[in-house]
Parts: C-alpha cells; sequence; structure tokens
C-alpha cells in the first residue's frame, strides 16, 4: 500500500447515507414517491424501506419536504400524506385529536392550512382523515379521506445508513431491523455482500466502527446497538460454519465464550451468527429467526489509485 493509499484509509471518515431514492437532511432520509396508495399501504410501503411516513416536527423539517414537493409539483396531483391520523375519543387519553400514527405521539409542530378546522366524523362518509401535504394550499398540511389513492404519493422518512471505509473496502451499518433471509437480497442490492470478517484486523476495525456507531431512531425513540447480523451460518452442517458469499469455510474467527454452542432452547438450532455488544462484539451463534441490524460490505472501486 501507497502512503497516500494508507493516508487516505486512516482518515477515511465516518458519514450518514441515505439508501437510492433517499436524500438526506438534518440526519434524516427522506423520499417522495410510492404513489397511488392510500395512507395505511403508504405507511406500510416506507415500513419496508426501513422507516415510516414523515413525522415532521419542526419549522425546518417542514419547509425541506415542502421545498422537495415543490421540485416534484408536476407530479403530484393532489398531495403527499404525511404520518398523522385523526383519532376519535381515543379511550386512552379520552380526546379527540391528531397523532402520528407510527408511535400514536401527539402531533405537536402542524402547519395545517385552516388551522380553525376540525373533522366532523357525524357528517363523514369516508374511512377517516388521514394527513397530508396540499398542492392547492402550496403544500400546507390538510386532512385528506385516508382511503385517497388518486393524485397521493408519500412522504417516507428513514435514519441514514452509517458508512465507513476500511482498507479495500466501505461498511455501511443499517439500524433497521432485518431478518437473516433478507440480509444478503439487501447488500446486494448496494453491489455488496452481507458482512464477513476474514481477519483480526477487519475484526478490530468493525469493533470500533460499531463502538462509535450511531444509536438506532425510529419513530419510538433512540436505542443502543446490541447485536448486528454476520454472513456466516451452519445450516447445512451443524458445527461448519461457513461464510455466505462462496460457500468456503472460516478463515478467521472470534467466537465469544461457550459459542457456538447451538444452545436454542427446546432443543431448537442455533445457525446464524451475530456480533453482540455486550461481549465487545464477539460471535455468538443464535437462532435465525429473529430481525437485526446489518452491516453490508461493499468493495471500494475508488481504492483503485495507485502511487
Ligand atoms: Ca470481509
Ligand atoms: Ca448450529
Ligand atoms: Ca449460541
Amino acid at each position: 500500500m501507497s502512503l497516500f493509499q494508507s493516508f487516505f484509509f486512516t482518515f477515511s471518515e465516518a458519514k450518514d447515507v441515505c439508501p437510492s431514492g433517499y436524500d438526506l437532511f438534518q440526519g434524516s432520509c427522506y423520499k417522495l414517491g410510492y404513489p397511488s396508495l392510500g395512507f395505511f399501504r403508504a405507511q406500510r410501503r416506507c415500513n419496508i424501506d426501513g422507516g415510516h411516513l414523515a413525522e415532521i416536527t419542526s419549522q425546518e423539517e417542514n419547509d425541506h419536504v415542502k421545498s422537495l414537493l415543490r421540485d416534484a409539483a408536476a407530479n403530484i396531483e393532489t398531495g403527499a400524506y404525511i404520518g398523522a391520523v385523526w383519532y376519535e375519543e381515543n379511550t386512552l387519553s379520552g380526546g379527540s385529536g391528531w397523532e402520528w400514527e407510527e408511535n400514536l405521539d401527539e402531533v405537536i409542530f402542524s402547519d395545517w392550512a385552516d388551522p380553525a378546522w376540525q373533522p366532523d366524523s357525524s357528517s363523514y362518509q369516508g374511512q377517516g382523515y388521514c394527513a397530508m401535504m396540499s398542492q392547492e394550499n402550496d403544500w400546507a398540511w390538510a386532512a385528506q379521506d385516508c382511503e385517497t389513492r388518486e393524485g397521493m404519493v408519500a412522504v417516507c422518512e428513514r435514519q441514514p445508513a452509517h458508512e465507513e471505509c476500511f482498507q479495500d473496502s466501505c461498511y455501511q451499518l443499517f439500524h433497521d431491523y432485518t431478518y437473516q433471509f433478507e440480509f444478503g437480497h439487501k447488500c446486494k442490492s448496494l453491489g455488496g455482500k452481507a458482512l464477513e470478517i476474514n481477519s483480526e484486523e477487519e475484526s478490530d476495525f468493525i469493533q470500533g466502527f460499531l463502538d462509535a456507531a450511531p444509536a438506532r431512531k425510529d419513530a419510538f425513540g433512540t436505542f443502543s446497538l446490541t447485536e448486528v447480523w454476520l454472513g456466516a451460518s451452519d445450516s447445512d452442517s451443524e458445527g461448519d460454519f461457513r461464510w455466505w458469499s462462496d460457500d468456503s469455510e472460516l478463515d478467521f474467527d472470534n467466537w465469544g465464550p461457550g459459542q457456538p454452542n447451538n444452545g436454542a432452547p427446546n432443543g431448537a438450532e442455533e445457525n446464524c451468527v451475530v456480533l453482540e455488544s455486550s461481549e465487545g462484539w464477539k460471535w455468538k451463534d443464535v437462532s435465525c429467526d429473529d430481525a437485526r441490524a446489518v452491516v453490508c460490505e461493499i468493495e471500494d472501486e475508488v481504492s483503485g489509485i495507485t502511487g
């Protein structure tokens, strides 16, 4: 490795990156899209992307989403769903009002085109009220029948991936919970593969990367990172762990104390592998069934720099 390369990689900085189609603003990724869906299908589609319909909680965020909508106005006939719904006589709070559907938090910041207007369920024949940013009101908020699909798009919001490069790969951490069977596909779609740790150096780097990674943020709050999937399993032959990308035997391992033990309760198998925060990111075999954060490993094409 040349001096220039070692300089470049030593000082490679961690950064936030958004999946394709999303754009970064103040630590969140936003996307306009998924046309012609009702509110709840739109919410579900944003969930599949690892996020939710936008929860707009400040003037800056509202201004940013408005600017995205103005840029896309030619493609939006009516409006864009954001994540708020009207509830009637909620038994918990005892009242009616707007709340964020994803976490049932009350809507505090708002930008209603007509702040005095209140839904009236007695005169309303539709499927409930959901919030949209409305073309005809210069993208101020308005109530919409939640089932309206025609002319609607969704504003999705999600946490960025956290990226850092080391030697000839870049690593992207996705906090949104991913099932083991989706993990390889997710990384492949980025031009990479599921995390495989092949050396002490790579292992040390990943430990530092995960220690320094931001917490998971979603509509429910902030959560520290506890476990991350590794791209290895012993599903084919018990105890014979292999890397997914080429089905080769592990060329490096970093098992935690007593692991792997195939020790799921009730005789169930543990055929997948996680890095565990409470063990300094050492490895343990676990059941493949749960969803966890993932790291994708993407070969860095810029690394062709010669010196
Ligand atoms: Ca590797
Ligand atoms: Ca096993
Ligand atoms: Ca185990």
